[in-house]
């Protein structure tokens, strides 16, 4: 009985989740390093259309056994990144991960990412309900106090 009620569980959990629980993924992309890097950033826009928050608390990726969320902090002038167990998403709220800010950071990357189109993440709500994002691996833009990012369309 106990193997039933756990999968009678999952069921419930899963079923309420995607009803009720649905972050939208937007402009994800993974900055481009030489081969010889195994470690990146990867940057998007995260939006919440619901109509209550959500909380993303973990990352994984086929192309890293090591995925951290992280943000950037200043301390005596300086810019220092620091990892953050997790990215709360308030009602309607859209978190922009980018340069200078939030982002995630992938570790150990597979040895040939650089010749990868994209980099499957897999970001996880406190509900463990999966999100998959394809971040296409390009050069990034730098976003530094002094320079302002324009687009062109
Ligand atoms: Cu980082």
């Amino acid at each position: 009985m106990r193997l039933l009620s756990s999968i009678l569980f999952i069921t419930t959990l899963s079923t309420s989740s995607t009803a009720f629980a649905d972050l939208l993924f937007k402009d994800a992309q993974a900055r481009l390093l030489p081969p010889t890097q195994s470690q990146t950033a990867a940057y998007l826009e995260i939006s919440n259309p619901t109509d209550k928050a959500i909380v993303l608390v973990a990352a994984s990726s086929d192309s890293s056994p090591r995925v951290e969320f992280h943000n950037h902090v200043y301390e005596n002038g300086m810019a220092a990144m620091q990892r953050v167990e997790n990215l709360p998403l308030a009602a309607g709220e859209t978190l922009t991960l980018k340069p200078g800010g939030h982002h995630i950071m992938l570790f150990n990357l597979q040895h040939d990412w650089t010749k990868l189109d994209y980099i499957t993440l897999y970001l996880f709500d406190e509900n463990r309900k999966k999100y998959t994002v394809k971040a296409k691996i390009g050069k990034v833009e730098s976003n530094t106090a002094s320079h302002h990012k324009h687009h062109h369309h």
